[in-house]
């Protein structure tokens, strides 16, 4: 079913049909994207709370463990790396996912038509692949669908709650530094700071904590680091992956790093994987969009950032994508 949210009364429909849904459910299965982020878990880890508070018994899933930085976020201990048994669950909730292949293989095809599908999120690509889809590409993270829902389920954010969408909303928009942090969004976060959220813990632990391996490979990103005119670009090989012990499911959060880069408008990195394909995130300034370039190589994301897997090698990798961020500056300067 496709929806499009544009009205108000439509967005109010969208909210009620979600807090219907969850209603009627005891035991719902809340299912967090892999290389799990601050956003899909933080959402994910608040609706948990909200749901218990109203007695279900909510589970969570993620095909990859969490990061340290989300794993002592409350809560977090319940997140089981397969999905439960058919018989424990009567709802799946997909929480910061813009499209079923983002499951990382917790969904199970033959849950089609047996139990309903809610979709919360707010990527600008998210398909609508819901029974009902409480999708809002205005929203800088999942965490502000997120709290609407819980506001409608008459549920009073706590401290522990506050605490989760502080870690989704603050690493989203990459500690309120994003174009789209308006003044509803610095609202939000007073509002989630009022609730007893934990704002110094979680900027400490998340934005400003970099664990030593993942600083030692930044080295090697950007030693490999280019810059031709306003695109930058940075390659990360398997073997140096190999030798600092990096799992694939680990970003090194590089297309961050990469995106400060002054001179550049368009920034590309690429990962090599150990399954004989290339990882690539990609990064622009406000006035560049990389979304559709992602999009078209079977990726998706933002306008701002975006991502999409390519099979062969580094080499390959490059061969395609950069003519593609190349054609889009010169689109956009001209
Ligand atoms: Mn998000």
């Amino acid at each position: 079913m496709m929806t499009t949210v544009q009205t108000p009364e439509l967005w109010a429909a969208a909210l009620h049909q979600a807090a219907t849904l969850l209603q009627h459910s005891r035991c719902p299965l809340l299912i967090s994207h892999p290389r799990p982020d601050g956003d899909t878990v933080g959402s994910a880890l608040a609706l948990r709370l909200a749901l218990i508070r109203l007695g279900k018994a909510p589970q969570l899933a993620c095909a990859h463990p969490l990061p340290e930085a989300l794993a002592c976020l409350p809560g977090a201990a319940a997140y089981q790396n397969v999905a439960p048994a058919d018989e424990d669950l009567d709802l799946v909730v997909a929480v910061d996912l813009s499209d079923l292949n983002r499951s990382g293989g917790i969904y199970r095809e033959t849950w089609r038509g047996k139990f309903p599908l809610l979709v919360i999120d707010h990527h600008e690509t998210n398909e609508h692949f819901g029974d009902v889809n409480l999708v809002d590409p205005a929203a800088v993270a999942t965490a502000l669908p997120m709290t609407a829902l819980i506001d409608v389920l008459g549920v009073p954010l706590d401290d522990a709650m506050a605490t989760c969408l502080l870690a989704a909303v603050l690493t989203d928009t990459r500690g309120l530094r994003t174009a789209n942090t308006s003044p509803e969004v610095l609202h939000f976060v007073g509002r989630l700071i009022e609730a007893g959220g934990d704002y110094a813990g979680v900027m400490e632990k998340t934005l400003d904590s970099v664990p030593y391996q993942q600083m030692r490979a930044w080295g090697v990103a950007l030693g490999n680091l280019r810059l031709d005119g306003a695109l930058a670009w940075t390659t990360f090989p398997l073997a140096e992956k190999l030798s600092l012990g990096i799992a694939d499911h680990d970003d090194l959060d590089l297309g961050n790093l990469i995106s400060r880069v002054a001179e550049a408008q368009v920034m590309a990195t690429f990962l090599e994987m150990r399954d004989g394909t290339v990882k690539v995130s990609l990064r622009s300034r406000p006035g560049y969009n990389v979304a559709p370039i992602a999009k078209a190589l079977g990726g998706g994301g933002h306008q701002q950032a975006a991502g999409c897997s390519i099979p062969g090698t580094l080499d390959d990798a490059q061969a395609r994508v950069l003519p593609l961020l190349r054609t889009a500056l010169l689109k956009a300067a001209g």
